[in-house]
């Protein structure tokens, strides 16, 4: 009886499976008819499609404009909508032209201080405020932290002085008001400043624009030298010999460019050729690089002049640092000799700095393929030929990591800063690498911007000086 009734119930489950898979596969039918098959299998073709366009114009692909430009477009909409988003606004020009609201250290103050430590000494911060739409260079005192002078100047009135338009033709549209940010600037003793955005530029204590050069690309950092001159990047136009004759108008050609303090360009050397005429790279350098569709193999980002003699270096030397090489070029300018050249434990570095009569540092930001998760500050010593990591521990446990830009800046008394450039934030470590301070560059809205390179001075006179030129401050601006 029992079976009889289960088998019935079999049979009946049977017949349902067997309804149910009848009526799927007619539903199946209806659904997949020819034309339906038709639009997936052209609409799998179109993405395809879709993609190898994408993927043709970021591996820098020239032709098919007419292609190019409406697939970037719709492939831009999905970002376009979370920045519009984000920024609150419908108006793309607004989002287009603002740098990015960074978001890593939302949940951070905008400054604390861990262990109460007055330093008689001046930070020169440039920093993107996007409640005012636009970046500044603020003037800190060390002793409190407090804001003693701002620098914030007439953009468009400067974009307007650039005549040069065939070596800047977007100057307007890449460098508008909103858009334009202050990087590394250099204070002189008279409350002048210089920086570069593209070209360099200098405006008085009250931010009056004293003059621009337009001749040549500058960029990243600049540095005084021992005689009074600036050394910055630069990019060759017309290509030096060696990158003129083989490779076309998107190669890089960086260069280093020592300028004095009224603009003017004294000397200017590509850095392919100093890595050629030295053996270091073969004479078809830029050919090679240029076929594996690397246009940009050098990416100097720093050059830190020698000011004295010691026995690894002479005065008027040069370390630069190249990005996309991963090494520290020592150079001598006055013999055009490359004495050293250093590669090791870093990758994609920036900001090479002499910190002794023996030993230089570098930030590493730690670009390798495995174990990359923060960025280093290490130290290289001429006189044993080893490297060594610096408050490696703090900077882990403060999960400090910037890919690209960043700086590193040791104090006098062994103190190290640290500038997350990626994520607006600055970190100082005493010499013992205890957290004394921690600046996340949020504005009055609590939105944070981007730091740009800032800058440490230690020097008393220099600090008197200029605190006495804002105690008698009389800009109109
Ligand atoms: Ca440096």
């Amino acid at each position: 009886m029992f079976h009889k009734k289960y088998s019935i119930l079999i049979k009946a489950g049977k017949v349902l499976i067997f309804r149910d898979i009848v009526y799927k596969s007619n539903v199946f039918k209806q659904f997949f008819t020819y034309p339906v098959f038709l639009i997936l299998f052209l609409s799998f073709i179109g993405a395809m499609g879709f993609g190898a366009v994408v993927k043709y114009h970021y591996d820098g692909g020239k032709n098919y404009q007419f292609l190019q430009k409406p697939v970037m477009l719709i492939a831009s909409v999905p970002i376009k909508f979370r920045q519009m988003i984000m920024y609150k606004t419908f108006n793309l020009n607004k989002i287009v032209n603002k740098p990015l609201i960074l978001t890593k250290h939302k949940d951070k103050k905008r400054f604390e201080q861990f262990i109460p430590n007055k330093r008689n000494a001046l930070l020169v911060l440039p920093r993107y405020d996007h409640s005012i739409s636009r970046s500044v260079v603020d003037v800190v005192d060390l002793n409190n932290f407090e804001v003693i002078h701002t620098y914030k100047h007439d953009i468009a009135e400067m974009n307007d002085q650039v005549t040069n338009t065939e070596e800047f033709p977007r100057i307007k549209i890449d460098y508008s008001p909103i858009r334009f940010e202050y990087r590394h600037p250099l204070l002189f003793s008279d409350g002048s400043l210089t920086s570069i955005y593209r070209l360099p530029y200098k405006i008085d204590f009250c931010s009056n624009l004293e003059w621009i050069n337009d001749e040549e690309i500058f960029h990243h950092s600049k540095m005084l030298d021992h005689e009074g001159n600036i050394w910055a990047g630069g990019k060759m136009n017309p290509k030096s010999k060696y990158v003129k004759k083989y490779s076309n108008e998107d190669f890089s050609d960086d260069s280093i460019i020592k300028i004095n303090t009224d603009g003017k360009i004294l000397f200017n050397k590509s850095v392919t050729e100093i890595l050629i005429e030295n053996n270091i790279v073969a004479n078809n350098f830029a050919l090679t690089t240029s076929l594996s569709k690397e246009f940009d193999p050098i990416h100097l980002n720093d050059i830190e002049p020698a000011f004295i003699d010691t026995q690894y270096w002479k005065q008027g030397d040069v370390f630069l640092s190249s990005r996309h090489q991963s090494s520290i070029i020592h150079y001598r300018p006055s013999t055009n000799k490359v004495i050293n050249y250093i590669t090791g434990p870093f990758a994609q570095q920036h900001d090479v700095d002499i910190i002794s009569d023996k030993e230089i540092s570098i930030f590493n930001n730690n670009n390798f393929f495995v174990d990359n998760e923060h960025s280093e500050v290490i130290i290289y010593n001429f006189e044993t030929n080893e490297f060594r990591t610096l408050f490696n521990d703090q900077l882990q446990k403060n999960n400090f990591k910037t890919e690209t830009e960043g700086l590193s800046h040791i104090f006098n008394d062994g103190a190290l800063m640290v500038e997350e450039t990626n994520h607006g934030r600055i970190i100082l470590f005493n010499n013992e690498g205890e957290k004394e301070w921690e600046f996340v560059n949020k504005d009055k809205n609590g939105d944070i911007g981007p730091v740009d390179w800032s800058r440490v001075i230690e020097d008393e006179l220099f600090i008197e000086q200029f605190k006495s030129l804002v105690e008698n401050k009389k800009c109109t601006n």
